[in-house]
């Protein structure tokens, strides 16, 4: 499947920016995203230390990212619902395969769609993502919606974090020496955006 032919910028080694690669069809994952949140609401956990975070989450896929006092670990059925993730619609795995091939990563196929939806004031700080068990694999991420800076350091804590601000329709692959980067987000302020009113959403695919 092809979407908009965009500029890729390499932004670290390993990361590639896609920009504004599905914003012809960002409408189109919206309409996807609310018929699997009927299913799966969106909902805000805790942190391990016991603290509330300030983006509301869900996911599609075979397993999903669940974070509570226990840890953060992928679970095969919703903890809210008690019964399996909604299926990952074709149109998400497409976009996420089709992203991955084209910047190096054929054969991509993500079992699992974590959904953050940001409302002005959310904003999640410094993290690596390693709860997944094959790291040669990459993150495929989707942005839709209201704009939001970016941070992406090295693979310390301690590395400078550079900024980037992702906006709707920004599609970013994370592989090789990034895959285990420390990154982040900064606040999302208040605003107004045609596709998603009030909010961003991000779709991270994974191979977990
Ligand atoms: C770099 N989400 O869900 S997307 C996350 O905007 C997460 O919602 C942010 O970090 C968001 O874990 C950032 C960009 C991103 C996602 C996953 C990565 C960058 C990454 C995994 C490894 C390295
Ligand atoms: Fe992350």
């Amino acid at each position: 499947m092809l979407f908009a032919e965009t500029e890729t910028l390499d932004i670290a080694p390993g990361a590639v920016l896609l920009r504004a690669a599905v914003e012809p069809i960002a409408a189109e994952l919206v309409a996807e995203i609310e018929r699997l949140v009927a299913r799966s609401p969106l909902r805000s956990v805790m942190t391990p230390m016991g603290k509330p975070m300030s983006v509301e989450m869900t996911n599609c896929g075979t397993v999903g990212w669940v974070s509570d006092r226990r840890g953060y670990r992928y679970e095969v059925n919703d903890p809210l619902t008690g019964g399996p993730w909604p299926r990952m619609p074709h149109l998400f795995r497409n976009v996420a395969t089709s992203m991955a091939d084209r910047v190096g990563y054929p054969g991509f196929e993500p079992d699992a769609c974590l959904v953050n939806r940001y409302s002005p004031g959310s904003k999640m700080g410094l993290h690596q993502d390693r709860d997944e068990s094959d790291l040669s694999q990459p993150i495929v991420s989707v942005s839709i919606g209201l704009p939001i800076t970016f941070k992406f350091g090295g693979t310390r804590r301690t590395d400078p974090a550079r900024s980037i601000v992702l906006r709707n329709g920004d599609v970013v692959v994370f592989g090789g020496a990034s895959r285990l980067a420390f990154h982040g987000v900064g606040t999302l302020r208040k605003g107004v955006h045609e596709v998603t009113g009030g909010c961003r959403y991000n779709l991270t695919f994974r191979r977990v």
